[in-house]
């Protein structure tokens, strides 16, 4: 049996809740060795991956990892959210007794290490010193050195991070194993994975994945899940799946921060990354903060701020390119010690590719293998169109490498929020840009937010597959408890934000092309959001929010017709009275919803039958 207590007094790690917790899971598990993580072990642990084929060189200076081909994304059924209290179940936490979850993960983690390392990564899931850092404290215990490289570049981490908790019990639990992956039955009757966050107890135990949110816990099960629990308990704060940015005026001097939520895989990323278009670099600089959580509290002098929990990101590599997100390209340059999973690779070359990053795949395949490990000039006729990186697929690289990250990214006080956005891919209805001024029908629009639902077999035609807040898969309390706890922390705020919903996606409904050119063009519809916010522009009122004029929109250099910017400035009525019918459905699923939130609906069905 390994001696833990030395283990971890050599690394400094003294704290007794720690050693207390480590013990116990290095005994459960069988481990054959434990070793304490820190930032400054990442050299190491890269030659150690390297030495042992985990990983292989992209370049000089970053690194490509495959995971195993059925373990490419987050498992939404097998993600469940346990706690003591069945108070705590809502439509979309799929929650389950802490008393069954907990033994069943012990079962299956029991003598799973056997042989094998245990890693301890203490983290902080907050810039050092602030205001919520209690509830970013955390230990992940993990049988996989490539989870550990990840982790060093998403959250903080060092040993320093847990020694000096105010409370040195209060750090949340977090124990992922691998499993034994070839054999663990995914996507069958049999699937043996579970991945459980018991909310009430902060002890999150994950179970049969090497990849993504499944394994890096600090991410979307502290990050997300645990924090958005502890914030409604607490009542400090909202955790939510949203990017973070700030646009400066040069000309004013005014700085403004917007956050928002799109559903996964809807442009949080690109638009948190995005530069001003060319026409208004001189005057607008768009500065990175986040790209996929953020934390929401009122602070003493009454204004709504916002931080980024994490230390890096972790993006969709498809479709990124020079034209979409030429910031997400320099971030992952050679010398970067960034990390890309699933993508195709040349071990000859050692380059990378993936669907997006240039026009067509490299020309000449010799060399290439695709996200399977499969070369890819033995593919056979049938297997030529195959995708050479999985859709999933995604590189991992620190906050500081963003070209345009924020001067104070790292400020524990964080950045006030003037602006809150929702959005979706839709193909119609919604128009570019609409402002919402009650916090109540702004929370409303966000609990509403939907995306169309994919491929007509399973959706209704028109009709969405709704995400609220894009938290539908994070979602860890009641969604009625959830519209109430963010009408408490934002109507708190002396000095509100407005509302938004935006949407980049609307399609010409003949031939189907984008009738906005999005990307760095998106960042038209917030300049015109935080001009209307300072009453600079009055726009234009309709049942669903205020929209702009075409006049008020800076336009200069935005390749648009006027046909489709017609369109996208337009309200179709009868369409949004389809949709808020489908709303009081998707809503009455929710017990204890707030009374504001049906007053804001019923207001809005009721300005829709006026101008109809
Ligand atoms: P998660 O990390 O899964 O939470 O995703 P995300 O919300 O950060 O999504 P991301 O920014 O990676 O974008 C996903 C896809 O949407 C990419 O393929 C983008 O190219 C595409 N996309 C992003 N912004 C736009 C836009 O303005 N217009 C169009 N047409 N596509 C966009
Ligand atoms: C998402 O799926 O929304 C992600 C990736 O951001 S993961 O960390 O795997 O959840
Ligand atoms: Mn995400």
């Amino acid at each position: 049996m390994v001696d833990v207590e030395s283990v971890l007094n050599d690394a400094g790690l003294t704290n007794p809740a720690v050693q207390e917790y480590v013990r116990y899971w290095a005994d459960h598990t069988g481990a054959d060795r434990v070793e304490v993580v820190n930032s400054s072990d990442d050299d190491r642990l890269i030659q150690e991956s390297l030495d042992a084929g985990e990983i292989f060189p992209v370049g000089e200076g970053a690194y490509y990892s495959r995971s195993y081909h059925k373990d490419t994304a987050r498992s939404e059924e097998r993600t469940i959210v346990a706690t003591n209290r069945e108070s705590d179940k809502g439509v979309y936490n799929n929650w389950r007794p802490a008393s069954e979850m907990k033994p069943m993960l012990e079962e299956r983690m029991k003598g799973a290490l056997k042989g094998k390392t245990m890693y301890v990564i203490p983290y902080l899931m907050a810039p050092p010193g602030s205001p919520l850092e209690s509830f970013a404290a955390g230990v992940e215990l993990t049988d996989n050195r490539t989870v550990c490289l990840h982790m060093i570049r998403m959250g903080r981490v060092g040993v320093e991070h847990i020694q000096g908790l105010k409370d040195p019990s209060k750090f949340v639990r977090a124990v992922h194993v691998t499993g034994d992956l070839e054999n663990l039955g995914q996507g069958t009757d049999a699937d043996q994975r579970y991945f459980v966050t018991v909310a009430d107890e902060r002890t999150i135990l994950h179970f049969g994945s090497s990849y993504g949110g499944n394994a890096l816990l600090g991410k979307i099960a502290h990050g997300l899940r645990q924090a958005a629990y502890d914030g409604w308990v607490s009542g400090e704060f909202l955790s939510e799946q949203f990017m973070l940015l700030g646009i400066r005026d040069k000309q004013t001097g005014k700085k403004y921060h917007i956050c928002g939520g799109f559903p996964s895989a809807s442009g949080k990323t690109n638009l948190a990354m995005t530069l001003a278009p060319d026409a208004l670099g001189d005057r607008y600089e768009v500065d990175f903060y986040g790209d996929d959580i953020a934390w929401l509290w009122v602070a003493e002098d009454g204004k709504l701020y916002g931080m980024n929990p994490e230390f890096g990101v972790f993006g969709v590599a498809k479709d990124t390119n020079e034209k979409t997100n030429p910031t997400a390209l320099e971030s992952i340059k050679p010398g970067s010690k960034a990390l890309f999973t699933n993508v195709a690779y040349n071990p000859t070359t050692k380059e990378v590719w993936w669907e997006g990053k240039t026009d067509a795949p490299p020309a000449d395949v010799t060399g290439w293998v695709d996200w399977k490990g499969q070369v890819i000039a033995h593919r056979t006729a049938d297997q030529q169109d195959d995708p050479w990186a999985h859709p999933n697929s995604r590189f991992t690289t620190t906050l500081a490498n963003v070209p345009n990250v924020a001067e104070d990214f790292e400020d524990p006080r964080g950045v006030e929020i003037h602006g809150v956005i929702f959005g979706g891919r839709t193909r119609d209805r919604e128009p570019l840009v609409r402002a919402i001024e009650d916090v109540a029908e702004g929370v409303y629009d966000g609990l509403t937010l939907g995306a169309e639902a994919t491929f007509a077999a399973e959706g209704v035609e028109g009709q969405l597959r709704y995400d609220p807040m894009s938290m539908r898969p994070f979602m860890s309390y009641p969604e009625g408890d959830y519209a109430a706890h963010w009408l408490k922390i934002i109507g708190a705020a002396k000095e509100k934000p407005i509302f938004a919903h935006v949407n980049w996606f609307q399609r010409d409904a003949e031939d189907g092309h984008f009738l906005w050119p999005g990307y760095r063009d998106n960042l038209r519809a917030l300049l015109w959001l935080m001009e209307y916010h300072n009453g600079e522009v009055t726009g234009r009122k309709t049942a669903v929010g205020v929209i702009p004029t075409r006049e008020e929109l800076k336009l200069e250099g935005c390749e648009v017709t006027d046909e489709d910017l017609d369109r996208l400035l337009t309200i179709d009525v009868d369409r949004w009275k389809q949709e808020l019918a489908n709303r009081e459905v998707h809503l009455k699923a929710f017990t204890n919803l707030p009374e504001e939130i049906w007053e804001a609906h019923n207001r809005v069905v009721a300005d829709l039958e006026k101008e109809s």
